[in-house]
């Protein structure tokens, strides 16, 4: 299987309760490599360029509230089939749906805020990793 990159958000509720080491420790015991790491407060129109695929929905406004509402930890995660393991990892958007031993289950506090982002397919990887990271921030070893 190929070595692939996928880009996650440790997002806002997760941040303000303090869990950003437990969960990247999580990241790293399933066998994911950071390889690219920042902490920052997103903007209004930085929230809103990221979900852009969501605007016009009802949950829209309050999804953009919410991620800016304290500052987030975005990293590139490097594994053999990165981008659906980290979605197994995370698990549903709903916890209440999220299978028992993922991350969203064990921390999350609502569909809204559910602690943790992951791409959801090669194309949003791509897109979403060149969204916070310039090629020189991205340090793959061997
Ligand atoms: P995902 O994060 O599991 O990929 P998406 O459908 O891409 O889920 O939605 C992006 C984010 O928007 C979710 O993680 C969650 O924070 C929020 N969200 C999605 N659907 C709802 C909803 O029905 N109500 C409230 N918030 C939602």
């Amino acid at each position: 299987m190929a070595l692939e990159q996928t880009l996650s958000i440790i997002k806002p509720d997760a941040v303000k309760r303090d869990l950003i080491g437990r969960i990247l420790a999580r990241f790293e015991a399933e066998g994911f490599r950071i390889v690219a790491a920042k902490m920052l407060h997103l903007s209004e129109a930085q929230a809103q360029g990221f979900y852009a695929e969501h605007e016009g929905k009802a949950f829209f406004a309050g999804l953009v509230d919410y991620m800016t509402s304290a500052p987030i930890m975005v990293t590139v995660l490097e594994k053999e089939n990165a981008i659906g393991d980290y979605r197994t990892l995370i698990g549903a958007t709903n916890p209440e749906e999220a299978a028992p031993g993922t991350i969203r289950r064990d921390f999350a506090l609502s569909k809204t805020q559910n602690s943790v982002h992951g791409s959801d397919g090669p194309s949003s990887a791509e897109r979403e990793i060149a969204y916070f990271f310039a090629e020189s921030e991205i340090c793959p070893r061997d």
